[in-house]
């Protein structure tokens, strides 16, 4: 590491190639901001990491709505890098509810100090690469610039909430808010007339909640859901104790699963054509009792073939029109879609909750949302009136949060002209023109479409290791070559072509943010992927050029 000087100013600094601040900047301080921290504190870098919120834990800080809860269990959605954290650490649930998550990561801040490397309420609004220099400097929102060697946008994959523009949002006079923006202090639901827009996984998870809570809800759906019960339960202890008494054996056949999950669920690996009628329904009905996302996994070409896939849509869809007692409501209830196409829900009572009396369901496909009033919402055949309208529309997912921030790269380039046409990295970790920044769980990387925690830990720990690398070796940069980019992104689509993903308007293909360029952006497969990491790192970073 060499020497550097240096202090937060608050003009663009004047830097000679040996001054700056800190050795890394780091955007944002979700789990994979604070890993980063604690990582490269522990080699002896400096590191400063800017968020926005008043505290850590990144999505779970910012998703409080009623309900919220992980569709990963507890004891694999942890950090598996410190053995005695992951020992001392007691969860309660199955799946954890967001209050957990966010008191675990608050531990973690206080664990290792974090705090003091975290400036809180700033956001970090541009960052340029210096090309005389090799060192990027950082803007935030309090007016003052940081320079670094290296910065790291660790900025989550669902932070940017999506909000479509509804006429007339600004006359609503009652109160407004956006799932993945719920306020700390809480909403007053008791006694108001709800509408919730949205039944994505926030949705169906806030919707028999909330319905407990309100006089009334109504529902505003545009696309029907498959979902799946998650069975979420109290954990047994003997449970919890037998996991931790092998915890490293568990986390390492974690680690050589497709989604870095679910090691110890049973496992097929035959087509649902080989299989008797019986079979197939025993085998659901199986992992509907079992409860969890990984209903798909009961053989192995429910995601590629789409005749193997209509079995399981049929499966669910009867489990509807079994909960839901108003065959009218269960129609408007049932998806047509391919299942899994769009991230699969787990849910708790959600079918169930359309049996209330004070909860009633409007197809918004069918009779379109106009505008929205001073006493509620209009669709194209009716006003509702409401007290609360709870947006649940999601996320602009994976490349959002990094657009959000103007990153000036090589021969100002920026980030946002670079990505005109969707995202294109090496790795989902890196891009040409913009070196020394890394992008943890970045488009091309399998990020959401595994255990997330997992995947923080593989990049975090690939990213160390890479600056470590660099400067034992004095280099001062490392740049994706073009070529590693256009192979890269050949390969995340062609793994995304032979699968069924592609099929329907979901957040992995940016389909929900009218006017984003629609390209599948996670990549299927993790132990491959970081094998393929690991290989990149072994061969003297192969892909890129070192300087
Ligand atoms: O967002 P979504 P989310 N008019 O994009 C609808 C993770 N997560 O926040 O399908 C009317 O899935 C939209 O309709 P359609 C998880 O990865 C995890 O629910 O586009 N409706 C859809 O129904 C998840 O997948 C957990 O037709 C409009 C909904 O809004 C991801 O976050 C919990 C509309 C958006 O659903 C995102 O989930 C929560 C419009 N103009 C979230 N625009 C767990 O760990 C959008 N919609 C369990």
């Amino acid at each position: 590491m060499a020497d550097h000087s240096g202090t937060t100013s608050s003009s663009p600094p004047t830097t000679s190639p040996t001054r700056y601040d800190v050795d890394v900047v780091v955007v944002g301080a979700g789990f994979a901001g604070m890993y980063m921290l604690q990582r490269l504190r522990s080699l002896g870098y400096s590191a400063r990491a800017f968020e926005a919120g008043t505290g850590v834990g990144g999505t779970w800080y910012w998703n409080r709505y009623p309900g919220a809860r992980c569709d990963v269990e507890s004891l694999e959605y942890s950090y598996s890098f410190d053995e005695e954290l992951q020992q001392e650490w007691e969860w309660t649930e199955r799946y954890s509810s967001q209050p957990e998550i966010l008191a675990y990561a608050n531990h973690v801040a206080d664990r290792f100090s974090l705090r003091e490397s975290i400036q809180f309420e700033t956001r970090v609004e541009a960052a340029k690469f210096d090309e005389d220099d090799n060192v990027w400097s950082v803007r935030t929102s309090d007016g003052q610039t940081t320079v670094c060697r290296f910065f790291v946008m660790a900025t989550g994959c669902l932070s940017s909430t999506s909000l479509p523009t509804f006429d007339g949002i600004e006359e609503f006079g009652g109160t407004t808010v956006h799932t993945g923006q719920w306020p700390k202090e809480g909403v007053v639901l008791k006694g108001k007339r709800v509408g919730v827009v949205g039944t994505g996984s926030s949705a169906v998870q806030a919707i028999p909640v909330i319905a407990e809570e309100c006089d009334e809800l109504i529902v505003f759906q545009r696309t029907a859901q498959y979902t799946i019960p998650a069975r979420n339960a109290p954990l047994d202890p003997s449970t919890q104790a037998d996991i931790k008494s092998r915890y490293s054996d568990f986390r390492d056949a974690n680690f050589a699963m497709p989604q870095a999950l679910g090691a110890e669920i049973p496992k097929f690996n035959d087509s649902i054509h080989d299989v008797s009628d019986a079979e197939r329904e025993r085998r659901f009905e199986n992992a509907w009792e079992r409860g969890g996302t990984l209903f798909m996994t009961s053989f192995n070409d429910v995601l590629v073939d789409e005749s193997a896939n209509v079995y399981a849509q049929d499966f669910v869809r009867q489990k509807i029109s079994e909960t839901v007692n108003d065959p009218a409501i269960a129609a408007k209830l049932t998806p047509h879609h391919i299942i899994g196409c769009k991230r699969l829900v787990i849910d708790t009572d959600y079918f169930e909750t359309f049996n209330r009396s004070n909860v009633s369901l409007v197809d918004v496909s069918d009779d379109p949302i106009e505008k929205i009033t001073t006493n509620g919402l209009l669709t194209q055949t009716a006003e509702f009136e409401l007290d609360v309208l709870i947006f649940a529309t999601g996320f602009d997912a994976m490349t959002g949060s990094i657009l959000r921030v103007e990153i000036t790269g090589r021969e100002g380039l920026t980030i946002q002209e670079k990505w005109s046409a969707g995202p294109r990295t090496y790795l989902g970790l890196t891009v040409p023109g913009f070196p020394n920044m890394f992008t943890i769980s970045g488009p091309g990387s399998p990020s959401v479409l595994t255990n997330m925690i997992i995947s923080i830990e593989q990049h975090v720990e690939w990213i160390s290791d890479c600056i470590e690398w660099l400067d034992s070796r004095d280099a001062s940069t490392i740049e994706a070559e073009i070529n590693s980019e256009e192979e890269w992104v050949k390969h995340v689509n062609a793994k995304a072509d032979r699968t069924l993903f592609p099929s329907c308007n979901s957040w992995y293909l940016g389909a929900n943010v009218p006017g984003k360029t629609r390209v599948f952006m996670p990549l299927l497969g993790f132990p491959g992927y970081a094998r393929r990491c690991e290989e990149v790192a072994s061969n003297n970073y192969e892909g890129f050029v070192i300087q």
